[in-house]
């Protein structure tokens, strides 16, 4: 009896001790981390909402029944397997975020986006970036600071644009023709016109999962970038702005990575942040290129160049 005793008195310590290392573990936060067991690439998708475009419901696969939520999550997936989401004409975004806060390390580039850019085939997107400064693991509005590249530095980009698409008739989305008046759209700039079904891509351009007639927009707007040298259908380009955008150099190119000091407010003033712990990509031209029909950012991932090159 005396045995039996003693042996349950050691249990009941050696459970105690066990559930208090792991309330202590769970209090603690992941600052403790050897920063090796963070992951370099993005872990979760906090917003979806592309706009209209050639790849839209394909990129990731619209199936029926999807809602604003599965269509997040598989957005998510996509960025965590580095597959390719797009975002569709100007203003289409995704909202996501990492494990840990990149560090902006002075001096350095600190993160790299990753699209499917290659040569003359740049389609630029605007870069937010956010440091969750409250740490309410949330980033609030106040928190959002634009990555400001080449072409803002130049006096080339026009904020506070605005677009609205209107959702086509059901008979022309289902079409298998092209379509030269397929999405009307309109900007705050005195704009308007139609957007293109082409004869590549047959589904709805329109995203199937939102319920409202319109999709609006609003960001900075950058310069076009196609050229078409010989006028033919292949001398299309989309030319690379200098630095600083998504989708705008290939993945391994110096030209995809991003320094957090180029961060500014909305008086283009620099801002000074230590680190962040979300990003915003938004396509940033209104542009048709031909046969390459509208330009779209995509993005497949973001990686913190500081935990690579650890790694
Ligand atoms: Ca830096
Ligand atoms: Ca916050
Ligand atoms: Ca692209």
């Amino acid at each position: 009896m005396k045995r039996v005793k003693r042996n349950s008195g050691i249990a009941l310590l050696v459970s105690i001790a066990f559930s208090t290392t792991i309330s202590c573990s769970s209090d603690n936060t992941i600052e403790e981390k050897d920063p090796k067991e963070y992951k370099s690439n993005v872990t979760k998708v906090l917003e979806y909402a592309p706009a209209f475009g050639q790849f839209v419901n394909k990129l990731p696969l619209y199936e029926e029944g999807d809602t604003v939520e599965s269509m997040r999550i598989k957005a998510e997936k996509a960025l965590q397997n580095n597959t390719v989401i797009t975002l569709g004409g100007f203003g289409g975004y995704v909202v996501f975020g990492f494990d840990h806060t990149i560090a902006n390390v002075p001096g350095k580039r600190d993160f790299r986006i990753l699209g499917n850019a290659f040569a003359n085939n740049a389609e630029p997107g605007v870069i937010l970036v956010a440091y969750d400064a409250n740490k309410n693991g949330i980033p609030d509005v106040d928190e959002w600071f634009e990555i400001a590249g080449s072409e803002h530095e130049k006096g080339r980009v026009k904020a506070k644009y605005k677009i609205v698409y209107y959702k086509p008739a059901k008979a022309l989305d289902d079409s298998q023709e092209e379509i030269e008046q397929y999405i009307r759209w309109e900007d705050n700039l005195g704009n308007n016109g139609w957007k293109k079904k082409n004869k590549f891509h047959h589904q709805s351009y329109y995203p199937q999962w939102v319920k409202t007639e319109v999709l609006r927009f609003e960001g900075t707007l950058l310069p076009t970038n196609a050229i078409n040298e010989d006028e033919t259908e292949s001398g299309w380009q989309l030319k690379p702005f200098a630095w600083g955008y998504a989708d705008n150099y290939p993945n391994r190119q110096e030209g995809s990575t991003i320094d957090i000091d180029w961060a500014v407010d909305q008086n283009g003033n620099k801002v000074n942040l230590p680190g962040i712990d979300f990003i915003k990509v938004y396509t940033g031209l209104n542009q048709e290129a031909g046969w390459l029909g509208e330009t779209s950012t995509e993005v497949g991932g973001a990686i913190d160049l500081h935990i690579e090159n650890k790694n």
